[in-house]
Formats: C-alpha cells, structure tokens, sequence
C-alpha cells in the first residue's frame, strides 16, 4: 500500500544520539532532578530559580548539540514525500527543526511541538510567547506586561499539550503512525496510536527498545534511530515493509 497521510509521532530517544539526554534513565532522575520538582506549575511558583536554571542548563546545550541521521532522514523523506506528513514531536529541542531548514519540505509537511520549545519563552501574564536563547532569572521581567515574568516556553505535567487539535485532525486521517523514540508513559502522546489504530492506520514503533506500548503496534522495529528510522523511510519509497517483528 503506498501512503498518502503519515503521522510521526517522536520522543526524547531520536535526539538520544545528538547527546541530549532523554528522561527516564535507570535511576529514575532527569538531570539529578525528580520530574516533579522542575517540570510542574508547581515547582515554578515554589522555587523559580530552581526551574530556570534547569531550563537555562538545557537551553545552553542547544548551541553544542547537532541534528543526528534520524532527524535528517525525516527531514529529507519530508521534502520528497507527495503526500501530507505531519511531525508531532514530544521534544522541546530544536533538532527537528534545524534538520528541515536544511531542506525544503514538500507542501504538505507539519512539525508540530506539542510540548512547548526550549528556546522559546512565555509570557505569565499574556501566555505570549517569543524566541528566547539566553538565560532566565528567576523572575524575568516580560517584555509584553508589567504585570507578568517570562517563563519557558515548556508545557510541564499537569498542562494542557500544544496544538491538540491540529495533532486530533492528522491522527484521524492518517493512513499510517509511526512512533520514534518515545517510552510510551506520557499522555496523551502515548495514547495517539491508538487514535491512529481507530481510524484504521497502520501503526509501527521504531524505538531502541519495546516501550510500554509496544503491543499496540502492528510493527516493532528496535535499534538506535539513526540506524532504524533512514531505513524505515527508505522502505516507504520502495513501498516494501522492512522485515520488523510482529506485535513485540
Ligand atoms: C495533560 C516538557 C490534560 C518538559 C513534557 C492520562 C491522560 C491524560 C493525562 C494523563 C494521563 N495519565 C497521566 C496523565 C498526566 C501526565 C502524564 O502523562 N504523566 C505520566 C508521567 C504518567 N500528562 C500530562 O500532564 C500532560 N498534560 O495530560 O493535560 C490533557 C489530557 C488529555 C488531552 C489533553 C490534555 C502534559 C505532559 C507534558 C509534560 N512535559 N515535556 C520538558 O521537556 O522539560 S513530557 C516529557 O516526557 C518530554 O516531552 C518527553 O518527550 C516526554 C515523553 O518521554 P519520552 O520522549 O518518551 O522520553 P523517555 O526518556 O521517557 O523515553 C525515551 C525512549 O527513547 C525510550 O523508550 C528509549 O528506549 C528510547 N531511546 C533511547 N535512545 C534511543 C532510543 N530510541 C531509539 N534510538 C536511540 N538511540
């Protein structure tokens, strides 16, 4: 079957190989930190320079780190594919973002942040948001109301996810999901395979290992993204399915 709307779905694991580190290692911590005491509303009200300063260490990182083969692949596969090719990521890096502005996506391409971006702020006051690349202080003066600070552009748990119905529309269309280095244990993200499944697409996690919702897929292929997803894509173009395992 040769695709026509592809959605993809990725996580912190496609950014893996660029050296940005992803967020659940072994020890359960992000950085030296508990997710909840810098990626929640209230961490930021309870200590806001605690939370700045996380984001200002990862918003450095941006100037070291590099689009890796599996960002590019998507970009390249973006700017020969006919079809409509949404990007939904979960990552607030700007990797994706960098690997197509090398090239020139065809008409029908969409990258979607669905997390918020670290180089990007927010306006507590007006929610306007603006490019951002230095540090934060704890209560950054906002450019848009006296009234307001400037926070990071970051959708943290307990918020609502970015641009939902644009992302509802694609997963409603689609005639295949692919999901590329994401654990499965955030939502909604990781319930969009099964918004997928319903509207009758083909589903296929490409991940380093099987995530938790692994046995939602038709296909599993499991491998470092840069070595798995330019081969994925490539099969696309030869409409040949690559021999992946069976439900994992
Ligand atoms: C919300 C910004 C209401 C922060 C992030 C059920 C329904 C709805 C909500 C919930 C629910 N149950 C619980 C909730 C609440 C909560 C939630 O999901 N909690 C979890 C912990 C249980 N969700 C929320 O609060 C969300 N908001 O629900 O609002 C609502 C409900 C419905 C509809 C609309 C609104 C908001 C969640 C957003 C939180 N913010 N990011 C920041 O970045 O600082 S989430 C954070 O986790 C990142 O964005 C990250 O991308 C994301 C998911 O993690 P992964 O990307 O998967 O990364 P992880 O490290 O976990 O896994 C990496 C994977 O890569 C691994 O599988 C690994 O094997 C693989 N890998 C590693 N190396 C490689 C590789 N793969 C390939 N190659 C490699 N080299």
């Amino acid at each position: 079957m040769r695709h026509r709307d592809i959605v993809i779905l990725t996580g912190a694991g496609i950014s893996a190989e660029s050296g940005v580190p992803t967020f659940r290692s072994d020890d359960g911590l992000w950085l030296g930190h508990r997710v909840e005491e810098v990626a929640t509303p209230e961490a930021f009200a309870r200590d806001p320079a605690k939370v700045q300063d996380f984001y200002n260490q990862r918003r450095r990182q941006m100037a070291e780190v590099q689009p890796n083969a599996a960002h590019r692949a998507i970009a390249d596969f973006a700017a020969r594919f006919g079809g409509r090719l949404t990007l939904v990521t979960q990552n607030v890096d700007d990797l994706h973002d960098r690997a197509h502005a090398e090239t020139t996506p065809a008409p029908g391409f969409e990258l979607i942040h669905m997390h918020g971006e670290l180089l990007k702020a927010e306006c507590t006051a007006t929610d306007r948001v603006l490019d951002w690349t230095e540090d934060l202080d704890a209560y950054h003066d906002s450019p848009f109301s006296p009234d307001g600070w400037l926070r990071p552009h970051i959708v943290w748990f307990g918020e609502f996810p970015l641009h939902m119905d644009r992302i509802e529309r694609a997963l409603s269309s689609c005639d295949l999901f692919v999901s590329i280095g994401t654990s499965g244990e955030v939502y909604p993200a990781a319930g969009f395979v099964r918004r997928a499944h319903m509207a009758g697409a083909r589903t296929v996690e490409l991940n380093l290992e099987p995530s938790l919702g692994a046995s939602l897929f038709d296909a599993c292929i499991h491998g470092p993204a840069t070595e798995i997803v330019p081969a994925f894509l490539n099969s696309l173009d030869t409409n040949a399915w690559p021999n992946a395992d069976s439900r994992a």
